[in-house]
């Protein structure tokens, strides 16, 4: 199904947020894993948020209404170490404020590098939601980067250590959107 999205807005602190009420599922995870690409690829549309080599292109909050229905929202990256102290705290913050304070949303996306499997920051996220009881998917992006059978089952099974099977994806590829669309469908739809 093809979806239409609209950027809203770019937000850099909770002022900004829409308040329309519509449910949100957001997108999050360590710098450079590919949150803004997946996001691209699931809606068919290149360059709609952006995305860069570098880690650290995301730095605000952003909002892209998606058949004028529910929100899909962009976050910066966590953990990024070579900004200066005083910005990487600064979006902390965006984040945390976003993360405690936000009623309308209902399902997040937790971003892993298939290469790396669940890292520290990872697993703070994933045990504030389970303490938050808020739902939560988790996504292995970059599945076309395990080139070898043996590269494979390592990721695999350091990925299946939490307790949700994660989904595999590729940006490239394009591998994964059918079922990551049909996971982020049944939260809205089960609300
Ligand atoms: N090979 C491959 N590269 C990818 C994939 N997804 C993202 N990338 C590349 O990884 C880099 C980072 O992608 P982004 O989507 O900007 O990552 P991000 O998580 O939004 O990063 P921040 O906004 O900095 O937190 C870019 O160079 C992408 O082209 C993928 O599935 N496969
Ligand atoms: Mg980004």
């Amino acid at each position: 199904m093809k979806h239409t999205a609209e950027f809203v807005i770019s937000a850099a602190d909770e002022s900004q947020f829409p308040r329309d009420g519509l449910p949100e599922t957001a997108f999050l995870g360590r710098s450079n894993v590919g949150k803004s690409s997946l996001i691209n690829r699931l809606l068919g549309v290149k360059g709609l948020a952006f995305t860069s080599a570098r880690p650290g292109c995301t730095q605000t909050i952003n909002f892209y209404r998606i058949d004028g229905a529910f929100y899909f929202v962009d976050l910066p990256g966590y953990g990024y170490a070579e900004v200066s102290r005083d910005t990487s705290h600064a979006w902390k913050q965006l984040i945390d404020s976003y993360l405690k304070a936000r009623q309308t949303l209902d399902l997040s996306v937790i971003v892993l590098d298939a290469r790396r499997g669940w890292m520290e920051k990872d697993i703070e996220l994933k045990s504030w939601l389970q303490f938050h009881h808020r739902q939560y998917l988790v996504v292995a992006t970059k599945v076309d980067k395990l080139k070898t059978q043996s590269e494979r089952q390592r990721s695999l099974q350091s990925l299946r250590q939490g307790e949700q099977e994660p989904l595999l994806f590729s940006a490239e590829t394009g591998r994964g959107v059918r079922e990551i669309w049909q996971a982020i469908s049944k939260t809205h739809h089960n609300r």
